[in-house]
């Protein structure tokens, strides 16, 4: 039988850096008697137990049903209540190797440690009350964390400004509960500047979620990255293009049109972002099967893009598919390709003249590029720019967040329209109680469990 998060009296191991060759390797353990069990397996045993924690220890990983010494390793021991699960935990250093490593694990296992689950180390912190969930998904979210954009604001989340605010929101419903409640039981009080403060609280509460609801499209796009699309007709140079982001010749380029048949990605990071850049097949249309089909996948990618650059061939110049095409998409950076050539004709208004064979202008190109994510990211994010926003990037936070705004739309609507206190209450201790499944004060178990297990292991 499979275990479960909530045995939690069972001590676990698992690896911490990921599988495969390296320098060192971590393997994580924490339990009650983790410090004990490890011990069986160390050399210098005694310096184990009588360590103090935070304390590294010195010495030979070995197999006590053998005697075999298996890596010379570092120990370093956490003292309850002070380590990251808030349990004793010791954390192994080994040597990177795969063999190294599975034995490592194949002793600890033997001593009586189960592997760990994915991110059951993070859920047995958020059980101990070391973190709320919000914090324990940023965590998370900084080991994916792709790029500056991501980092920084995955960290904000880590130090506490997304639970704070979320806990502001919280205590402005329960207040409000407390005193409809009050008025509940002391009908007789009621009073016409109680009604307009409430409304007033109602509003503030809605504006301060909708402030972070709005912050999801941007704060996504910046977690997961901007799907960046080269288009344009067939032989424009966009493989070229894409080979310069790439910095390796990824894409074939050829001076026969139609060379490019099915589109080729690549992640880099442009600026403070992470993009996910696409090559796609000229636009043109096909007789032949497998051309049609490139540019049906072309266009399908395109309606998906975040940002569009589409290349025309400037020896070649424009047609009615290019004018068509800008016209349709405004917001696409039209790019006058091939400036390098003498025959190549004047770049029209509107259009940014470069060579995608010519690394040495692809700096400035790139900047301008930059510069279009930015806008992109602050359009998307409507509800401002500033640094010091608090972003959310997570869709279980998101759809809590539009419950609760819908259920406060609703006790705002019950109040305005004279319906009885008791109703406005539900509504309200329905928008309170969604705000407390984001930082997971009231999550029921299998929803605990579904945000821990797309954790990696070992967190
Ligand atoms: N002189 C010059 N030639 C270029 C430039 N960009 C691309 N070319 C040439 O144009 C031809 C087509 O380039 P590709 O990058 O394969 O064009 P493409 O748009 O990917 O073409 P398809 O995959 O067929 O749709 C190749 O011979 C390139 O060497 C440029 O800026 N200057
Ligand atoms: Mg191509």
């Amino acid at each position: 039988m499979p275990r479960s998060y909530f045995d939690r009296n069972t001590p676990i191991a698992a690896l911490a850096t990921p599988e495969g060759r390296s320098a060192l390797a971590v393997v994580r353990t924490a339990g009650a008697n983790a410090i004990e069990l490890v011990a069986r397996c160390f050399s210098n045993r005694q310096a184990l137990l009588d360590a103090q924690g935070y304390q590294a220890v010195y010495g030979w990983f070995i197999d006590p049903s053998s005697g075999e010494y298996i890596d010379e390793v570092i120990a370093l021991v956490f003292r309850a209540p002070h380590s990251f699960t808030g349990e004793n935990a010791v954390e192994i250093m080994s040597h990177g190797s795969p063999a190294v490593v599975e034995r490592i694990l194949d002793v600890l296992y033997a001593q009586g440690f189960s592997p760990a689950l994915h991110g059951e180390f993070s859920f047995r912190a958020f059980v101990q009350g070391k973190t709320d969930l919000v914090r324990a998904e940023a965590i998370n979210e900084l080991t994916h964390a792709s790029c500056e954009a991501a980092r920084h604001d995955a960290l904000q989340r880590l130090s506490g400004a997304l639970s704070r605010k979320l806990g502001e929101i919280r205590d402005l419903m329960v207040d409000l509960l407390a005193d409809i409640n009050a008025k509940l039981d002391y009908p007789e009080d009621e009073g016409p500047e109680e009604s307009s403060r409430w409304l007033e609280i109602m509003h503030h509460a809605r504006d301060a979620l909708s402030v972070l609801i709005q912050s999801y499209p941007g704060g996504r796009l910046r977690q997961e990255g901007f799907l960046v699309v080269i288009a344009g007709r067939p032989n424009a140079g966009k493989s070229s293009l894409f080979n310069l982001f790439a910095r390796e010749e990824r894409a074939i380029v050829s001076p026969e049109p139609g060379t490019t048949r099915d589109w080729i990605e690549t992640w880099i990071s442009i600026g403070e972002f992470a993009v996910r850049l696409v090559d796609t097949a000229g636009l043109r249309s096909s007789q032949n099967m497998i051309e049609a089909e490139g540019v049906r996948r072309s266009q399908s990618l395109l309606e998906r893009a975040d940002v569009i650059l589409y290349l025309v061939d400037g020896v070649a110049g424009l047609n009615d598919e290019d004018r068509e095409f800008a016209a349709k998409h405004p917001e696409a950076l039209l790019l006058w390709n091939k400036a390098d050539l003498s025959r190549c004709l004047p770049a029209p208004e509107g259009w940014i003249a470069l060579s995608a064979k010519d690394v040495r202008s692809f700096g400035e190109f790139e900047n301008i590029v930059i510069d279009r994510l930015r806008s992109y990211a602050r359009t998307t994010q409507k509800a401002g720019t500033l640094e010091r926003q608090i972003r959310i990037a997570s869709e279980r936070q998101a759809g809590l967040l539009k419950q609760s705004d819908l259920a406060l739309s609703q006790a705002l609507e019950a109040y305005t329209a004279g319906a009885g206190l008791d109703l406005v209450a539900l509504h309200i201790r329905e928008a309170a109680e969604a705000i407390g499944e984001i930082t997971g004060d009231i999550a029921a178990d299998e929803v605990l469990e579904r945000v821990f297990s797309t954790f990696c292991l070992g967190k």
